[in-house]
């Protein structure tokens, strides 16, 4: 397994990024029983050109069997942009919810830092366990709360959208997340596979939380720019926010 320093990108990142990124390899190696996991071919490392600025991603991939697919990503456009995005998408036998965060960084200023554990059954709410275990957690007020877009809908009400302004909030987000990692990662090792009509309600869960994640334009339009309408859209609906396999089953009532 690669070890969190092998990174190459990573050390020219943002530090709340190289961080964020570091404690996400860290949980999932302390609580997980991770198995390597294949990207689509050629699309593990990518370079593109932005507006004559190099666009790098840089993708990790693991599973475990609550997880069909454990994303982190790190992008890098020229030297002005820095990007994490990591979603842990759970084996909809589980009823897990789904683990996002994304930072974005521009000229050394960080505009958008977010992180959310988000509900996939029908009632949108997260598990009791989860609700008990995130309400007890220091929950610290930052001076600069961002509002969620319109698809923004998918997102729990723990879910946090800040612009960090000082150091101390820095780590206060960094803290938060990593308590959400540990709340997530214990839930999962200790869930049970669930009946399958209650499976097709969290793939349901699953796909509409990856259809509102893919009308986010400012993601797409940094793709699209570097790589072109073709393969953002490839790359939104296949890496970034990927669907789970029908069941067999499933298919055949399609
Ligand atoms: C915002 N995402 C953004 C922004 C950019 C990207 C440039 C605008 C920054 C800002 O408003 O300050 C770009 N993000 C990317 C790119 C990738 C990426 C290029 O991940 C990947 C290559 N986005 C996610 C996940 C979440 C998420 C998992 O990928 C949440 C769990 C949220 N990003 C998110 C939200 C916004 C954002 C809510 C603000 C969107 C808006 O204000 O319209």
């Amino acid at each position: 397994m690669l070890e969190p320093s092998q990174s190459s990108i990573r050390q020219q990142q943002h530090p709340l990024i190289r961080q964020l990124a570091d404690i996400i390899l860290t949980s999932w190696q302390e609580y997980l029983d991770l198995s390597p996991y294949e990207l689509p071919e050629g699309l593990g490392y990518v370079e593109g050109k932005l507006e004559g600025e190099k666009l790098v991603i840089e993708n990790r991939c693991y599973q475990t069997p609550q997880f069909r697919k454990m994303h982190l990503e790190l992008a890098k456009v020229g030297k002005n942009l820095d990007i994490l995005h990591c979603v842990m998408f759970p084996n909809p036998e589980y009823a897990l919810p789904m683990f996002g965060c994304d930072i974005v960084a521009g000229r050394g200023e960080v505009s958008a830092a977010i992180a959310d554990l988000s509900p996939t059954n029908p009632e949108r709410t997260l598990p009791q366990a989860y609700q008990t275990a995130l309400q007890a957690l220091p929950n610290p007020q930052f001076s600069q709360p961002r509002d969620l877009p319109v698809w923004g809908d998918i997102f729990s009400e723990f879910c946090l959208f800040i612009r960090p302004t000082t150091p101390e909030e820095d780590s206060q987000f960094l803290d938060r997340v990593k308590q959400f990692l540990k709340i997530h990662c214990q839930q999962a090792t200790r869930s049970q596979p669930v009946p399958p009509q209650q499976k097709a309600l969290h793939f349901a869960g699953q796909y509409n939380y990856c259809t509102q994640q893919q009308k986010n334009d400012k993601t797409r339009r940094v793709l699209e720019k570097a790589f072109g309408h073709e393969w953002a859209d490839k790359y939104m609906t296949l890496v970034l926010f990927d669907l789970p396999e029908l069941p067999t089953e499933e298919k055949a009532e399609c």
